[in-house]
């Protein structure tokens, strides 16, 4: 074919996002949908979901020790959030970047985070920080499993 078969070698990947509950309240869902749709990635699950404290404490687990801790959980559990499975060759790295700085003190303008938050307990979104992490905050938010599809753009994205 015209296209080259290194697309069957590209480094795949897939990361949990979740739009938190402040981003789904001020209407950034489909925003922040279309950022990672329009970079390339693929979207491999998706659902609007609203957690109990139990699973909002078992998502962030690794932080349980931190003095903000209490005030995560709440966060998270005060509202639907849309959780999502993206998938594309180092969308775990990248989709950090699109995400940008933890606190939006420091999150780049262009960033969600640099362009739509203030406030560090308020950042509107949440990416997974390593392949590994995201293959566990898949397996917990997707227990029923994700969609298998590849796009027909696929050729179009990679070379
Ligand atoms: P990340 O979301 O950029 O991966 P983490 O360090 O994993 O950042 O922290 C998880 C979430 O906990 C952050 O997105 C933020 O909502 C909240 N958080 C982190 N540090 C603080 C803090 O110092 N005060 C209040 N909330 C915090
Ligand atoms: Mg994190």
């Amino acid at each position: 074919s015209q296209f080259s078969n290194k697309i069957h070698s590209a480094k795949m990947e897939q990361t949990f996002i979740m739009i938190k509950p402040d981003g789904v309240q001020r209407g950034l869902v489909g925003e922040i949908i279309g950022r990672f749709e329009k970079k390339g990635f693929t979207l491999k699950g998706l659902k609007l979901v609203t957690v109990d404290r139990a699973f909002a404490e078992k998502h962030y687990a690794d932080l349980s020790a931190k003095p903000f801790f209490n005030g995560l959980v709440e966060y998270i559990v005060s509202g639907p959030v849309v959780a999502m499975v993206w998938e594309g060759k180092n969308v775990v790295a990248t989709g950090r970047k699109i995400i940008g700085a933890t606190n939006p003190a420091e999150s780049a303008p262009g960033t969600i985070r640099g362009d739509y938050a203030i406030d560090i307990g308020r950042n509107v979104i949440h990416g997974s920080d390593a392949v590994e992490s995201g293959r566990k905050e898949i397996a917990l938010w997707f227990p029923e499993g994700i969609a298998e599809w590849r796009s027909s753009l696929h050729s179009w994205i990679y070379e």
